[in-house]
């Protein structure tokens, strides 16, 4: 009989969550970016292989705040651990854990032992960089988390895709038999208009680091497929961005168009890739005062 389980790939912020959920499809399933918090929705990446399905869900980084949006994002982590038949829990071997780190093993304490000791695994990332010192990392879960045994920790980098089969042998050791949840030609379950989002607020986010990490949402108004004059298909989508400040808007959209050209020219790239179709985008940028306060968009995201 084959294997299928729904594996949870949790941590604090910026660990590589997303970064190691795109190796292990081999597919850009998840946007990432060197600001903390960047995953709002638990998004899912598919792995098939003989042996059977594995699918994984990425979470928000568990982040210590009182912020609406923050309790948000740790309800949606704790959803997704609930919900799952294995956990991946990421750590950064190039950081030494703080209340942040301590934060996400309170949570994992919470759950049943076997759980821990049968169905969760650790995987210290980056170990690439320089000042990596997974030996810490080690002694870290050895005293806050003993119940996860020697034999489920790992050691990877998910940006050099290093040590990635071993973690992938063990999860289809840990993993329940069952048959596949999803059609085994496909690595994510999101629709084209979370893709397209998502893809334009990563080039946003990247281009922008400093000036507007969290501050936007991208809300595609409008899509529609049509024929051009060769016969071939596009996909035609309205984009609004949303911020909460007319600055904001302004350095979105740049000197005459020029930075809202750049993200726009860089998504279509990725979408091209992604999918078959031509894409055109038309992205306008708005300001929506409070948007993280506002509880109906919120719920649209988390
Ligand atoms: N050097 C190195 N950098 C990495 C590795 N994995 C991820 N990163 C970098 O770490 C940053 C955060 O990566 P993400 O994958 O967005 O992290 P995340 O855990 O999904 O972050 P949130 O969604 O904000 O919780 C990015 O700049 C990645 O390129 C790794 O193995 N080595
Ligand atoms: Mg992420």
């Amino acid at each position: 009989m084959k294997k299928s389980a729904f594996v949870a790939i949790v941590g604090r912020p910026s660990t590589g969550k997303s970064t190691l959920l795109n190796a292990l499809c081999n597919a850009k399933v998840a946007i990432v970016s060197p600001v903390p918090q960047t995953t709002r929705n638990s998004i899912r990446g598919i792995v098939n292989r003989e042996q059977g399905q594995l699918v994984f869900v990425d979470t928000p980084g568990i982040h210590i705040s009182e912020k609406k949006i923050n309790c948000r994002l740790k309800a949606a982590a704790r959803r997704t651990i609930g919900e799952s038949d294995l956990i991946l829990y990421l750590l950064d071997a190039s950081r030494s854990p703080g209340d942040e780190e301590s934060a996400v093993v309170e949570i994992l304490n919470t759950l049943p032992q076997d759980m821990l000791t049968e169905k969760t695994i650790a995987v210290i990332n980056k170990t690439d960089l320089g000042k990596a010192d997974s030996a810490a990392i080690k002694n870290f879960l050895s005293e806050k988390i003993p119940l996860i045994s020697d034999k489920n920790i790992f050691t990877v980098s998910a940006l050099k895709k290093e040590g990635l089969e071993e973690v992938l042998r063990c999860l289809y050791t840990l993993a329940p038999e069952g048959h596949p949840y999803y059609d085994e030609e496909c690595y994510t379950d999101q629709d084209v208009r979370f893709r397209i989002s998502e893809i334009i607020r990563e080039k946003a986010m990247n281009f922008l680091r400093e000036e507007i990490p969290h501050c936007i949402y991208v809300d595609i108004r409008d899509i529609y497929l049509e024929k051009n004059n060769g016969g071939n298909e596009v996909l035609n989508a309205f984009v609004l961005i949303l911020t909460e400040r007319d600055s904001q808007k302004g350095i979105i959209i740049g000197k005459g168009g020029a930075m809202l050209k750049k993200i726009r020219i860089a998504a279509l790239h990725d979408l091209e890739t992604i999918f078959d179709w031509k894409i055109k985008l038309d992205i306008r940028v708005k300001t929506e005062r409070d948007w993280r306060h506002n509880d109906k968009i919120l719920k649209k995201f988390v």
